[in-house]
């Protein structure tokens, strides 16, 4: 049901600041950027193999990215699981007493729908479900 690691999300206070890091120091492919806007985040992907890196940088000073930052400063911030079934997945969770953090799958970057668990639930993991929106009817 949970099929690869899709991505692992860092945040950070400024991707261009970390261009010269993941692109050029690491040597990623840089696989662009997108605002996704409910979520209160830029980001920008970088492919390592069948997963990517996403940097989070947070778009004001209120969201969760923002919140995590002024906690933690800098670092790993949530692992996505991709998989083809995020309903069935969600489902699963919940049958595990794994409380979802929306109702329903949102919108997340590059046309994907996406379910955060809470971390309270999963060990002190932020862990998200990723699925294609075009894999999913
Ligand atoms: N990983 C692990 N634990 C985390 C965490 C993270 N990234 N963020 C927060 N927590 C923990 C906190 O340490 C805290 O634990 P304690 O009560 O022991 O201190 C607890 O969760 C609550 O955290 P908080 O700072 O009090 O509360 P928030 O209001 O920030 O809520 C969370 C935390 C997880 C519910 C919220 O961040 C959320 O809804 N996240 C999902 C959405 C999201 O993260 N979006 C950004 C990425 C979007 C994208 O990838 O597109």
């Amino acid at each position: 049901m949970l099929n690869k690691i899709d991505h692992i999300g860092i945040a950070v206070r400024s991707i261009d600041e970390k261009m010269g890091l993941y692109r050029d120091a690491l040597g990623l492919e840089f696989e662009g950027t997108d605002v996704v806007e409910e979520q209160g985040v830029k980001v920008a992907f970088f492919r390592l193999g069948e997963s990517m890196l996403e940097l989070l940088e947070p778009l004001d000073d209120t969201g969760p990215v923002a919140r995590f930052l002024d906690k933690y400063g800098e670092g790993i911030h949530h692992i996505a699981a991709g998989t083809d079934d995020i309903e069935g997945a969600r489902a699963r969770m919940t049958e595990h007493q794994i409380r979802l953090l929306s109702d329903e799958p949102l919108d997340g970057a590059h046309g994907k729908l996406i379910t955060f668990m809470h971390p309270k639930d999963t060990g002190g993991v932020l862990f998200e479900l990723t699925q294609r929106k075009e894999d999913h009817e």
